[in-house]
């Protein structure tokens, strides 16, 4: 049988933790065939919920948990990992400005990055799920480039939730199963200043855009409605999103271990000569292809003078974001 992999995961006794490692040490994530080992990260006044989750994650008896490890310090639970996902982060406290969040996060994720290129393996794939997840995953790729070791390419933002949520908003409004879409892209950040671009789609070779074929909806009923879902999933719940976004996680760290046959949505830091127009190393969601455990940008799609407008908007929400840290990196 395989060796184990080691997957870190920070915020372990949230929301979003309950609903991801009971997934992960089922084997959805790596294969079914991949043991695991869980390391999860969490404050000191979290450590005895962290212990709850344990409990219960022994209660399953998953076949491929090899062992957990549970932490306050983050030497410990990035060593030797294979993934990281940090999904802990500062929310955002009555009266906080966003340039308070961005600081805040700033400092939590300038000491975790060097502590992944200090201890995770060379390889390691990190995915920064917590908020503002596109600059957190550039400040911990910073931190860890000052490191060196680990690879400044697979620091990676979350962007599978909007682009997951794009596709059933598509599907319901073309009758055209999930499953038959292919070639969504979402642009940018993860806010609702994201821009899903639903040109390229199609469904069993047939144009998705022209199947719909309702000039007004992408502008006054898509992209508010997947720009907002974050939102409405609290208005509704009274808690935001946590199982969706586990999901989501899965979903990109699997395709990207595993492979993916379609185009994927990844928060990548922008390689030179992206051919988008994105400054090198910005962590932007880009059209990526996932195959022998590596991701590759798809370049070359055609951007016409609307979506050229709507991404310039949330590049432009990104290059403020990353000037707000700048003193910290
Ligand atoms: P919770 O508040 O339920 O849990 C967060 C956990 O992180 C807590 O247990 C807390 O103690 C821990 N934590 C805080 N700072 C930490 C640190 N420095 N090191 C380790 N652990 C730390 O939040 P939850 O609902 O699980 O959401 C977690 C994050 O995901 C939030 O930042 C949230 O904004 C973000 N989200 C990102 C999404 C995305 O698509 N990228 C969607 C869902 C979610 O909103």
């Amino acid at each position: 049988s395989k060796a184990p992999m080691r997957v870190a995961v920070t915020g372990a006794a949230g929301q979003i933790g309950y609903s991801l490692l009971f997934r992960i040490a089922s084997g959805e994530m790596l294969g079914k065939d991949q043991p695991v080992i869980l390391q999860l990260l969490d404050l000191p006044q979290a450590q005895k919920a962290v212990q709850g989750v344990m409990m219960e994650l022994d209660d399953c008896a998953f076949p491929l948990l090899a062992g957990m490890v549970a932490t306050d310090d983050p030497n410990v639970a990035f060593k030797d990992a294979d993934v990281c996902l940090l999904v802990g982060a500062r929310p955002r406290g009555p009266g906080m400005e966003r340039a308070d969040l961005l600081t805040a996060n700033g400092a939590i994720f300038t000491v975790q990055g060097k502590a992944i290129a200090e201890n995770a393996k060379e390889d390691v794939k990190v995915l920064v799920v917590g908020n503002p997840c596109n600059t957190n995953a550039y400040i911990a790729r910073s931190a860890a480039i000052k490191v060196g070791r680990t690879n400044p390419n697979n620091y990676h933002g979350m962007l599978r939730l909007d682009h997951n949520r794009a596709l059933t908003q598509l599907a319901q409004k073309s009758g055209r199963p999930v499953s038959s879409l292919k070639q969504l892209v979402v642009w940018g950040n993860h806010s609702p200043s994201m821009y899903a671009d639903y040109r390229f789609v199609t469904s069993n070779g047939d144009n998705v855009k022209g199947l719909i074929n309702d000039a007004a909806w992408n502008n006054d009923v898509f992209l508010p409605t997947v720009g907002k879902r974050g939102a409405a999933i609290i208005d509704a719940r009274g808690l935001s999103s946590a199982a969706s976004a586990a999901n989501a996680a899965i979903d990109h760290v699997r395709d990207w271990h595993l492979g993916s046959s379609e185009w994927v949505t990844m928060g990548i830091p922008a390689p030179a000569d992206n051919g988008y127009g994105i400054p090198e190393g910005l962590v932007f969601g880009l059209p990526c292809e996932c195959k022998n455990g590596t991701f590759t940008l798809i370049k070359g799609l055609e951007i016409d003078e609307y979506s050229k407008g709507k991404i310039a908007i949330t590049l432009k929400e990104l290059e403020d974001e990353r000037a707000a840290v700048a003193s910290m990196l």
